[in-house]
């Protein structure tokens, strides 16, 4: 089965990606990643940075998690790269269309992590 720092992987981290997405990167991702499945997520956020910097997070400073089922979040020292997907209305499972927001912008990620060694486990969005 799924780790749950493998599922963060699968769903966040694109550290491949440079430069700005297109119209179709959510679209493609979203699909690819697995996660128009069944349903379609309704917001997701890619982190196009190594995992090694993401993953280095859990060790920055704690902070509290805006999500409060979450718990043990760590902020990112230094803005990281991102694009949220957002999926659009009239989109059904296996059809999901998104948009692509705030592409490639630089912004403080906030991680909850778990495990041992300390790894993300969720992606804990600003409000
Ligand atoms: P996960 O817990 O699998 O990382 O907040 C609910 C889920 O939606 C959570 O998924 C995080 C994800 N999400 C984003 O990735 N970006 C966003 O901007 C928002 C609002 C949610």
């Amino acid at each position: 089965a799924e780790s749950q720092e493998e599922k963060f992987r699968r769903q966040h981290v694109d550290s491949g990606n440079k430069g700005n997405p297109g119209k179709k990167y959510c679209d493609q991702m979203m699909a690819k990643r697995g996660m128009t499945k069944g349903k379609c997520k309704p917001v997701n956020t890619f982190v196009h940075e190594s995992y090694q910097k993401i993953q280095d997070i859990c060790h920055e400073a704690s902070t509290p998690c805006a999500n409060p089922n979450m718990h043990n979040c760590h902020k990112s020292a230094h803005p990281l790269r991102i694009t949220q997907c957002r999926l659009k209305g009239g989109s059904k499972p296996g059809k999901c269309r998104y948009l692509v927001k705030n592409a490639n912008k630089h912004v403080t990620v906030t991680v909850a992590c778990g495990g041992k060694p300390l790894k993300p486990i969720h992606l804990d969005p600003p409000k």
